[in-house]
């Protein structure tokens, strides 16, 4: 049974802080208070621990070091790409199982809009992923393809889908648990974009056991609580490398004798995925500069 509830004003510690509150996947204890109403409306009182949880930090207008619950209690995420229409985000995915490693949850790579691949093939980046441990599910919502594998991967577990507006999620789950009527809308000709026409994350029970959430579109992606130091530690394919480090604190950006940058230049690691790595670093600690925080 669905109830319609509104958090307890206690609860709220602050306006920036709402969203994350109440997130979907939390466990909450609720009072109700009209049972009779359609919607029955409530009251809630307590959101119970969170098992797991993913977050980001919050845009830069909620002000700096905000956390963004972005779900609560769940066993996976899944990263959401296509392949065209719109184009992959650069570091969108690095980002994401990052946030995965760092939050102890699975960690998922759909490539969707299959079949709108062209003869160039596909990027080798994606096969690295599986090579790193990732589960990777080449998908399309037009073809069909991938959609038995993907149900498989969803069954008893509690997912949340991710990624830029207009890659598929909506349309994917429609196929995935028929019924739902999710809406869908069309990626605009001009930007290349889509148009976030899903706007708040819902959680969805799976006819075979297990509950899956969509979620609004969303283009960046700085994870929640990762010390510029420690960012390294959640790209596994450096550890091989940083036991290499000359500096046991080697950030393997500038510093000299670096096993991790060794790597790179005998090619056991991808220079785009070095890339990515910087490139998280570098906002992690523009965030923390602009807050006025240590470095
Ligand atoms: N060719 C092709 N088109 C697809 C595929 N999957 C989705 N689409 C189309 O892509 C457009 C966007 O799909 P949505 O499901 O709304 O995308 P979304 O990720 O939910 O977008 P937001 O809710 O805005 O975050 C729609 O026009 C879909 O029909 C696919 O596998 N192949
Ligand atoms: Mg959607
Ligand atoms: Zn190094």
């Amino acid at each position: 049974m669905e109830w319609l509830c509104r958090v307890r004003g206690r609860l709220k510690k602050g306006p920036r802080e709402v969203q994350t509150v109440a997130v979907a996947g939390d466990r909450v204890r609720f009072l109700a208070v009209d049972e009779k109403d359609d919607p029955p409306k409530g009251v809630i009182e307590e959101v119970l621990p969170r098992r797991t949880r993913i977050s980001r930090l919050a845009s830069r207008r909620s002000g700096g070091q905000v956390e963004q619950v972005l779900m609560a209690n769940l066993d996976q995420v899944v990263a959401v790409q296509s392949l065209w229409d719109p184009v992959p985000q650069k570091g969108f995915v690095d980002r994401l199982m990052v946030a995965a490693e760092r939050f102890g949850v699975k960690g998922i790579l759909i490539l969707n809009k299959y079949d709108l691949m062209d003869e160039s093939g596909e990027d080798p980046a994606w096969n690295y992923f599986e090579e790193l441990g990732y589960t990777v599910v080449r998908t399309s919502a037009e073809s069909g393809l991938g959609l038995d594998h993907f149900r498989t991967i969803l069954a008893n577990q509690i997912s949340l889908l991710i990624g830029a507006s207009g890659v598929g999620k909506s349309s994917l789950l429609n196929l995935i648990q028929p019924g739902l009527r999710l809406r869908v809308n069309e990626v605009t000709e001009k930007t290349g974009l889509g148009r976030h026409t899903t706007t708040r994350t819902e959680l969805f029970p799976l006819e075979g056991g297990g509950f899956i959430a969509d979620s609004p579109g969303i283009r960046g992606f700085n994870p929640w609580d990762i010390d510029p130091t420690d960012v390294g530690d959640y790209f596994p394919d450096f550890a091989a490398g940083s036991g290499n480090c000359r500096y046991r604190t080697c950030m393997h950006r500038d510093e000299p004798e670096c096993g991790v940058k060794d790597d790179v230049v005998r090619g056991r690691i991808p220079g785009w995925r070095h890339e990515a790595y910087l490139l998280l670093l570098r906002d992690l600690e523009e965030r923390l500069d602009r807050t006025g925080r240590r470095r």
